[in-house]
């Protein structure tokens, strides 16, 4: 059955109103009750994880029996489990409500199954409208649906040799200005910037994002820092504008399970090269972003160390997505090829 002009315009009033929320644990969700000649009757969103339910937030807008057969426009697939909240397949099928309409599957499997519900109740269900609208509103949270983990970029400058620093360890600048404010740009982009706590001890590293005249972005990642070395008092990350988390471990799935548990969907790696090893080495890389500058280091000081390859046909493949000039450097970024995919050098 077609969507009506009216549920048309639901859906999409529905995505304003899913923007209302946090981005969180828990996905961005706007839901509107329209009476059958198309009339809003109620609205409601999500304003995170343990409170109600978009759909519960407008049904509780009405007094009982109100509800009874007006149809429920929403951005995600109502939800069929009792998490921190009871299932909405079950709310809107008490209240009466005859018509689901929504724009995006509900990809996580203890929610999932809300659409079969609702239809095996007798309710009309239409999922996939605005669906495309649907994910790129949600494309974090599905992202990180999918993979169980928040995403991963992993970022490093290096000079044309590969060197992360020159042999004393010194490594301020080896790429210019462009390059820097491209960082920090991303860096805004991400909810945590996670790096070594040897990192911490050598560079003494603020973490902010900031603006090229040196002041501080509206949007502030929570810095992270893993390791077992303790993190000096006067340390300048412990003067950023969020406090920092502290992992005293190796585990980096740990840490990435407790980065997801806070709503952290996006985090950036940034140092140095053996945080960016161990995270190359466990295969939880989603995005490299390598900045290389038209400079010779030669020494020991590697980009990357130890990441498990012991022979050729171990090497860790990867596609570029883009190569850009910033200034004098390069950007590349890249992605890991999957296992499967076919070798292009033609070596099998
Ligand atoms: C919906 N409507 O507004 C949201 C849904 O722990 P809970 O009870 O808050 O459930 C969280 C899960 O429910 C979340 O992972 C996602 O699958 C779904 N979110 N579902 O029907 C909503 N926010
Ligand atoms: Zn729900």
């Amino acid at each position: 059955m077609a969507v009506s002009t009216a549920e048309d315009a639901a859906i999409l009033r529905a995505f304003a109103l899913a923007l209302n929320g946090p981005r969180g644990v828990n996905p961005q969700v706007g839901a509107v009750l329209l009476s059958p000649d198309g009339t809003i009757v109620a609205e409601g969103w999500h304003r995170g994880a343990g409170t109600a339910h978009a759909e519960v937030d407008a049904l509780s807008q009405l007094a009982p029996g109100e509800a009874r057969g007006l149809t429920a426009v929403v951005t995600l697939e109502p939800c069929n489990h009792s998490g921190r909240t009871g299932p909405c397949s079950e709310a809107l099928i008490a209240a009466g409500v005859t018509r689901v309409v929504y724009a995006v599957d509900d990809p996580n499997p203890e929610a999932g199954g809300g659409a079969e519900r609702l239809a095996a109740a007798g309710v009309e269900v239409e999922g996939g409208v605005h669906r495309a609208e649907g994910e790129a509103l949600l494309k974090s949270w599905l992202n990180v649906a999918e993979l169980g983990r928040p995403a991963v970029t992993v970022k490093w400058a290096q000079s044309l040799d590969g060197r992360a620093a020159a042999h004393d360890g010194t490594s301020q600048w080896i790429t210019g200005p462009q390059a820097r404010a491209d960082v920090h740009s991303r860096r805004a982009a991400a909810d945590a910037i996670v790096v070594g706590v040897g990192t911490v001890l050598a560079d003494d590293p603020s973490l902010t994002a900031r603006e090229s005249d040196g002041s501080l972005r509206a949007s502030q990642p929570q810095p992270v820092v893993i390791g077992r070395a303790e993190t000096p008092t006067d340390a300048a990350i412990r003067r950023h504008p969020r406090t920092p988390l502290f992992y005293d471990t190796h585990n980096l799935s740990a840490v990435l399970a407790d980065l997801r548990e806070r709503g952290i969907q996006r985090v950036f790696v940034e140092g140095g090269p053996t945080l960016a090893s161990a995270f190359v080495r466990a295969g939880l890389v989603d995005e490299l972003l390598v900045y290389v500058a038209p400079v010779l280091l030669g020494g020991d000081r590697l980009a990357l160390g130890d990441i498990g390859v012991g022979t050729i046909g171990d090497a860790h493949r990867l596609t570029v997505s883009t190569i850009e000039r910033l200034g004098d450097d390069l950007l590349v970024v890249a992605s890991p090829r999957p296992a499967s995919a076919p070798d292009p050098q033609g070596a099998q």
